[in-house]
């Protein structure tokens, strides 16, 4: 099964997000790891590629009016997922970004033979919007509906009293499939990633989509990932999503971040705790950014749900940091990352003996070889 090697965040201003290329999704993604390198839906950037510099890139002032389409679908493999584009849907569907003071208008369709819904958290919308059955704001088959998001800057009430911004990391699902709650829909795939920036905030080099959903992360087969390739140094974007019925803690080996909107601490002062293991529960979001194998190196470094139980259901993958000539020192693509199947290929050299993954995982894990060095603006 191909395996894509990279995906080129796309950015899109103004209206030119209406018009987002297929191609934003390269090729088609039969497999959840896949997915969970998702496609920025650049409502917060330029309408050109970034040249990576050392002072970061900063999201510009927003109050930009955008459209933006998105499908519900079902996947041939029989996920649920939300797309860009007619038969590109992911799971984790598009990662879509706004900045504070932005309207998003979705134009949503419903690819599907039952009644299917784009509900969000963290800004502001009509009940019109809201996407639930119980207000009837779902969108039945075939049909399309659009979903307005607003968000707005932080301010003082009339009363006096600090108004909080919607700059945060937020995400939308279905609510509608299977229950009144979605969880259907939810189970099968149907979630994704909202950024909502404020100005001035930091723009990363590469970003991700991590759903920790019952007990698989993006749906996909356990063990084995979503494995995110960066290269050393990049500053690397998570932003994580917990669904289903159980709480999680997400851990990642080597890289810290602050608790607090960004991930990032704003000066020496800043209160924020530092952690590398945050508890997180069904509906909750939250996001970070990294400097890539900062004060460690290029390596294949592991995240997992620190739930015990959890990590050895296969709740794992890896954050592989190359250096800057796309090599992973250490790493040996045969099964001796560490974890899973893979690790229980250690001094084995008999490919025939491997679960059908793992032989998957070996293919696509050499592949990397080659892979083209990781996209950079
Ligand atoms: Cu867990």
């Amino acid at each position: 099964m191909p395996r894509r090697t990279f995906s080129r965040r796309f950015f899109a201003g103004g209206a030119a997000a209406a018009a987002i290329s297929p191609m934003a999704f390269g090729a088609q993604t039969a497999h959840a790891q896949e997915a969970a390198e998702t496609e920025a839906v650049g409502a917060a950037r330029g309408t050109a590629p970034r040249a990576r510099t050392k002072t970061p890139a900063r999201a510009a002032a927003g109050g930009k009016v955008r459209r933006l389409k998105l499908y519900a679908e079902k996947m041939p493999d029989g996920r649920l997922g939300f797309g860009l584009a007619k038969g590109k849907a992911t799971v984790p569907g598009p990662l879509i970004e706004m900045t504070e003071g932005d309207t998003l208008h979705v134009e949503f369709t419903n690819l599907m033979d039952e009644p299917v819904s784009l509900h969000v958290h963290g800004v502001d919308y009509d009940v019109e919007s809201d996407g639930t059955r119980l207000n009837r704001s779902c969108t039945d088959p075939g049909k399309t509906r659009v979903y307005t998001w607003r968000t707005h800057t932080p301010g003082v009430r009339e009363d006096g009293t600090w108004r909080a911004g919607s700059a945060g990391y937020w995400h939308y699902h279905d609510h509608a499939v299977g229950t009144d709650h979605g969880t259907g829909g939810i189970h099968k795939g149907l979630y994704g990633g909202l950024i909502v920036r404020r100005k001035g905030d930091i723009l990363p080099d590469r970003q991700f989509t991590l759903c920790f959903n019952d007990t698989v992360i993006n749906n996909g087969p356990g063990h084995e990932g979503p494995d995110l390739k960066v290269k050393l140094g990049d500053r690397v974007e998570i932003v994580v999503i917990t669904h289903g019925r159980t709480y999680h803690t997400f851990h990642m080996h080597g890289h810290r971040w602050a608790e607090n909107r960004t991930g990032l601490l704003t000066g020496a002062d800043d209160p924020s705790r530092v952690i590398d293991n945050k508890i997180t529960g069904p509906g909750d979001s939250f996001g970070f950014q990294i400097i890539a194998g900062e004060n460690i190196g290029a390596g294949a470094w592991m995240y997992h749900c620190h739930v015990q139980s959890h990590a050895d259901m296969g709740m794992s993958g890896l954050i592989l940091v190359t250096e800057a000539d796309g090599t992973l020192p250490g790493y040996d693509p045969h099964g001796l990352a560490g974890h899973g199947p893979r690790a229980k290929q250690q001094g084995s050299g008999a490919p025939k003996k491997q679960a059908p993954n793992v032989a998957k995982k070996q293919v696509s894990s050499a592949s990397k070889k080659q892979a083209p060095r990781v996209h950079k603006h």
